[in-house]
Formats: C-alpha cells, structure tokens, sequence
C-alpha cells in the first residue's frame, strides 16, 4: 500500500469538564488529527501530546515538528505491505512514542480499510463492545466528588477512578468508599508521590481498590516493585511502560500487578498487542487507558479493547461526557458502562469534516 499523502492540522477542541490531575488542570485539548491517502482512502489517527510535557516528555510542539520534518517525509511516497514494515522503516527513531505511534495507527486505519475489514479482526480481538469505567478528575470539593461517583454509578459505568494527589487521596477514598461499598474503585496519583510518602498506601491498601496506579515517579520500576511488596492491592503503571520490555522488566521485578495500555504511549498497535500479549504470559489484567482523546483515538482505543487480555474496564468513556461536538460522526457512546466497537472498515468513524475545519488552527499537507 503506497502513502501518497499525509495531512496533519492542529485541532482545539474545548472540554466539557475541567480535568485536575496531579499534574495540572486541563480545560481544552491540542490534537494533531494525522490523515494518510492512498488509492482513494483515508487513514486516520490523534495525538496523546498535550502542550506541555507534564505526562510524558512529548508535546503537541514536539510531534509537529518531528512529523512534519522528519517522519512523514520517510513515509510519504513510499509503499508498505503491512505495518510491520512501515514500524520497520522507522525503527531507527529514537523514543518519541506518541508521534511515530500516529504514522502506525493512521496507517492501520488505512491497511484495514483497504483490506474492507475492521481493525479490531486485524488485531486478533474477541469481542464487539467494550466495558469501561470513567477517570474522575480531582473535584473542588469531597462533596463534589461523591456526587460525581454517583452519577457515573447511576450511569453504569464498570469502574470509577479517582485522581488522587498529596492532601487530596485517603479522605477522599474513605468518602467514597463508605458511600459505595461494593463500587469497582481505582486511583490514579500520575507520578506524584515518593517511597518517603508510603503511609498514604498503606493507608489505601485498606479500601479494597482494584489497583493503584502509578503512585511514583513516571519513569520508575524499581521503586514501585518495593511498594508492591509491602501492599495487598496490585499496583497498575501507566506512565513507567513505555514499550514491551519496560513490561516484561517491570513484571519480572514485580513493580505492578496490572498494565493500563495506551497505544500511543508505547508507539502503536504492533507495541501494544505484545505489551497485552507478555502481561498475559505473566497473568498480569490489562485494560486500556485514555488520553481525553476526541473520536479518532478513542475508535483506536475500542478497537484495541477487543483483545482477550483486556479483562479490565478501561476509560473509554462516552465521548459525549468531554466533548459538545466531536470531530467524528459516529457515536461513541456507552449504554449501561458498554461502548460498542465502531462497525464498518479500519477504525469505523468517519470525520466530521465540518467540525473538523471549524476547530482547525493550522495544517500542512506532504506529498512526495
Ligand atoms: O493518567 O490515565 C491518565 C488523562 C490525561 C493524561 C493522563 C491520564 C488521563 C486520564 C483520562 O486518566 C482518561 C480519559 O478519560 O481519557
Ligand atoms: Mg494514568
């Protein structure tokens, strides 16, 4: 299948809700939305990067110029048989997940759709909907945040998770813990906390929370193997697995019990089938993580889901919960905390090439 073209824009797309991590606040997304063509089609996929590297190390900035100059140039007129070759053709780059996992996905999109087949059957899935949970932002108040749980309760949502941060974690766990006994609850503290502050999870390790994920340092798999030891509730990394072998390493050390998968962080489908595939040799649950992405990455991310090893909810949640309008026009909804895997070809949505063009701040097209 030969590129023939690429066209990347820059998207704003304004959230419903104001998002706090441990991070920081979000209350509007950068997405890059990269389009390959080729003999008529169009292959789709969005960037993770946020402006500024306080999840990972990549930004919106970061991918625009190294997509523009350096990647796409190497695949732009070009041919590839499938994407094992095109990964190959860009094995030389160095890290930079989230932007090369773009090319890759875009061009999954492209190589399913060309073959009339949906993505998820490419990657060897097992199911067509997908139950997921919902990733709570740290609320303004404890009041705030036991409201919020209901409502994604009274929804149906499979799991909440809590954004946890230091100050803001075992009182508001015990809160909602006590109004929801028997609710499938995870936090998510995103790096902020060290081995000094271990009380906090000792102290949470009493709540029956499904997993941690990623109390220490984003790059950390020593540290974590230390806390595990000393906790009953399996610890999930998001933030410290970057490719397949920070799995296995991270398995093998026993620094979690748990993956949350995003394909863009570990570089694209091809890195995250075999994450899923080594965590179930290690009989580890896996479930797929979000970025707040709009249509385009969250259709992936179903499409992802379908994999057998993905046992636990992820947070694909309805897009209609972070955006007044999306930039596809499928529905992306779940009914009773299920989200059915977009039908039709590749990733099953189609732009909205309205909404698209009204949010667009910039764009370049690559021809050969
Ligand atoms: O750690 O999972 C995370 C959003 C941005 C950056 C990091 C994370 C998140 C989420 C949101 O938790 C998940 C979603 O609803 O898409
Ligand atoms: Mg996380």
């Amino acid at each position: 299948m030969r590129i023939e073209a690429a066209e990347l824009r820059v998207l704003r797309l304004p959230l419903k809700f104001r998002f706090e991590t441990s991070f920081g606040v979000l209350t509007e997304r950068t997405i890059l939305l990269l389009t390959l063509f080729s003999d008529g089609l169009e292959g789709y996929a969005e960037g993770v990067m946020e402006r500024l590297p306080l999840y990972r190390e990549e930004t919106v900035d970061s991918a625009w110029y190294l997509l523009r100059d350096v990647v796409l140039p190497r695949v732009v007129g070009k041919s590839f048989p499938n994407p094992e070759s095109l990964v190959e053709a860009l094995k030389p780059l160095r890290g930079n997940r989230q932007a090369l996992a773009m090319v890759e996905m875009a061009f999954w999109d492209l190589w399913a759709k060309g073959l009339g087949v949906p993505l998820w059957q490419l990657l060897g899935g097992v199911r067509t909907a997908i139950p997921v949970g919902v990733s709570l932002g740290i609320q303004l108040s404890l009041a705030a945040t036991v409201e919020a749980v209901e409502r994604a309760a009274a929804q149906g949502y499979k799991r909440v998770k809590l954004k946890i941060k230091p100050g803001w974690d075992v009182a508001v766990v015990a809160a909602v813990r006590e109004r929801f006994p028997d609710l499938d609850l995870t936090v998510d503290a995103n790096a902020a906390y060290t081995l000094a502050q271990e009380t906090v999870f000792i102290a949470l390790d009493e709540f029956r929370l499904t997993y941690i994920e990623q109390p220490l340092s984003y790059d950390d798999l020593v540290d974590h193997a230390k806390l595990q030891a000393r906790l009953k509730t399996p610890l999930c990394l998001d933030e410290s697995i970057l490719s397949p072998e920070d799995a296995r390493k991270a398995l093998e050390l026993r620094a979690c019990g748990v993956i949350n998968i995003k394909v863009a962080r570990v570089g694209g489908h091809l890195a995250a089938r075999r994450v899923h595939d080594i965590a179930q040799a290690f009989g580890a649950p896996v479930w797929c993580g979000g970025m707040l992405e709009a249509g385009v990455g969250r259709a992936h991310n179903l499409h992802l889901s379908t994999l057998a090893g993905f046992t636990l909810p992820g947070d694909t949640s309805s897009a209609s919960r972070y955006w007044a309008e999306d930039i596809v026009n499928e529905p992306l909804e779940a009914e009773n905390g299920v989200v059915p895997v977009p039908a039709g070809p590749g990733i099953g949505v189609t732009l909205n090439r309205d909404v698209v063009a009204r949010v667009t701040e910039a764009a370049v097209t690559l021809k050969p």
